[in-house]
């Protein structure tokens, strides 16, 4: 991101938030408890905790904080990794920049020194930046809140977001549930970890070194398949290859997933979507490369900006971004103050529960990308080990990264215990330590998008978890028999009538009511998606036999 581009988006973003204030300003005025329910409930939506208005000097003062931790993540880069003997790509100034050429790195190569390059190179790059403004921020952020009568942000974010008291304990209880099948799948892992690179490397029970897991941030595991697949002779669930060999390009990956939308009676995406999106990564000018999708609140004006590149998992994170823009055409009838998932976790889990569908064999067999659907038990377990290492890993994560931030808002810890909370909360939640020593001067939960931004994390938890509720009633809508992981619902036009349905409700009632809507349940819940791993579960734990530790001790 430019220098230009940043200061524009600062600005806009006052103004937006001026606008706001005036607005909310102006429903104050009325006596609206009186209101039918619609009015009433949008004039509370709008009026949530803005009790006093924020001096403009510190609201300043954010604005800028914030606007400079994204310009340090957007350009940061990382120089003199010393690649020689691997084909990475090194730009003209010498230097790599986070996509595609450090993510791919961290994805493809399983060289350990030349990862720990690229993981710390990375963290020095940007962490230590961002590390150095965080102490601001928090404390501006924490004065928005109480100026607008909230205790800190981290009640502020909870309480407007999900209208639940106490929701950061009904998470942590939901994790206990997930707890006893992510301790197997990383007793398995790092098992396997251990055997490939050495016990040396990987102790037999203990951590896993943050920087060999596929991903610069351990968030997601699936670029480690091939370490780990269960029976690697069977064919490969990851499809990559084969969509790098039949040619498919950007354009052709989001056609697909068009095409599922559609084939549940969804619309096309609009023309102008085509026309503006942004799908490959511009050669012309520096841009923040993290996937969005943007809606412009008029007409059918919805885009996504993503650095595509041909892999399995850009194609699902197409069909994520998807989502998102399908939720903005379905709501777009409804108030402004509606226009809104049911809360965050609903917006993030549409495009996740269509890509539930086209990761199985099935249905990457009937688009040509995989030769056989066997329908094996082993090509089962493969397919559930892939989906585990993209789906299951990121429950601990999210918690980890949201944990980390309330405490930080809530004060219980000084900027100086900021990095060793975060490596504590790593151990304890994903079972990893940090490849060398880190101290006080790095500030690695600043080398994450979402934190550099300010964006709330705890939404994916939640997405993680009611994907698989909202999989499960649409498999049962489509008519669907068979175990829910291998359950396909193209082309079911009952399952995309009931998905567009709780979709076109959007923030109108309150989520446990929508939620209702599509599951008949009014909670969240980790039954479906434990169903949906069983197989997987009972795998596991033969294959660790007993020999698992939970990461907490
Ligand atoms: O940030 C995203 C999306 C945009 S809302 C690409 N995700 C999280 C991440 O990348 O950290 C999707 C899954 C988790
Ligand atoms: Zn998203």
């Amino acid at each position: 991101m430019t220098k230009v581009t940043s200061d524009k988006l600062t600005a806009v973003t006052s103004q937006t938030f001026h606008y706001g204030q005036q607005i909310r300003n102006e429903a104050s005025k009325f006596g609206y408890k009186h209101f039918t329910y619609d009015v009433r409930r949008q004039f509370s939506l709008l009026l949530q905790g803005s009790e006093k208005l924020p001096s403009d000097k510190n609201n300043k003062k954010l604005e800028d904080t914030q606007g400079e931790m994204l310009q340090i993540y957007s350009t940061g880069k990382v120089c003199n990794l010393n690649t020689s003997t691997e084909s990475h790509a090194m730009r003209r100034d010498g230097c790599q920049e986070l996509e595609p050429d450090l993510v791919n790195i961290m994805a493809n190569s399983r060289d350990y020194d030349i990862l720990l390059q690229a993981w710390k190179g990375w963290r020095d790059a940007v962490g230590v930046a961002i590390g150095d403004l965080y102490p601001d921020y928090v404390k501006l952020v924490n004065l928005r809140a109480r100026n607008k009568g909230y205790k800190d942000m981290a009640s502020e974010s909870l309480q407007t977001l999900y209208e639940i008291d106490d929701f950061d304990k009904l998470v942590e209880g939901l994790y206990d549930e997930i707890r006893p099948l992510y301790v197997e799948l990383h007793t398995y892992v790092r098992r396997k970890l251990s055997s490939f690179y050495g016990s040396d490397k990987v102790g037999h029970d203990s951590l896993i070194p943050a920087h060999i897991l596929g991903n610069m941030w351990a968030q997601q595991w699936t670029n480690i398949y091939d370490i780990v697949a269960p029976y690697p002779d069977k064919p490969s669930v990851d499809v990559t290859s084969q969509m790098i060999s039949k040619g498919y390009t950007a354009m052709r990956m989001f056609e697909m997933a068009d095409e599922f939308f559609q084939s549940l009676g969804f619309q096309p995406m609009p023309k102008s979507f085509w026309n503006k999106s942004v799908f490959v990564k511009p050669t012309d000018r520096d841009i923040v490369c993290h996937p969005s999708a943007e809606d412009f609140f008029t007409d059918k004006d919805v885009r996504i900006k993503m650095c595509t590149e041909v892999n399995m998992f850009d194609l699902y994170t197409i069909h994520h971004e998807m989502g998102h823009c399908q939720y903005y055409l379905s709501y777009r009838r409804q108030p402004i103050i509606f226009r809104a998932g049911a809360n965050p976790a609903f917006h993030e889990a549409v495009g996740d529960t269509i890509a539930l569908s086209v990761n199985t064999p099935k249905h990457l067999h009937s688009v040509g990308l995989l030769e056989a659907d066997d329908r094996t038990y082993e090509e089962d377990i493969n397919f559930l080990m892939r989906q585990a290492l993209e789906r299951v890993v990121l429950l601990p994560y999210a918690l980890v990264i949201d944990k980390w931030r309330w405490t930080v808002y809530r004060g219980q810890i000084s900027p100086q215990e900021y990095n060793s909370k975060w490596w504590q909360l790593r151990a304890q939640y994903q079972g990893l330590s940090p490849p060398i020593e880190r101290s006080e001067r790095d500030f690695d939960p600043g080398a994450k998008y979402h934190v550099a931004a300010g964006i709330p994390y705890i939404r994916y938890f939640v997405s993680f978890l009611i994907q698989f509720q909202f999989h499960k009633a649409l498999c049962e809508e489509a008519g669907f028999q068979g175990p829910i992981h291998r359950c396909d619902i193209h082309s079911s036009k009952n399952a995309g009538q009931k998905l567009r349905h709780m979709m076109e409700i959007g923030r109108s009632r309150p989520w446990p009511d929508v939620m209702q809507v599509i599951t008949g349940q009014r909670n969240i819940q980790t039954e479906a998606i434990l169903e949906y791993f069983q197989p997987l579960m009972d795998w596991l734990k033969s294959q660790n036999d007993g020999n698992n530790h939970d990461n907490k001790d």
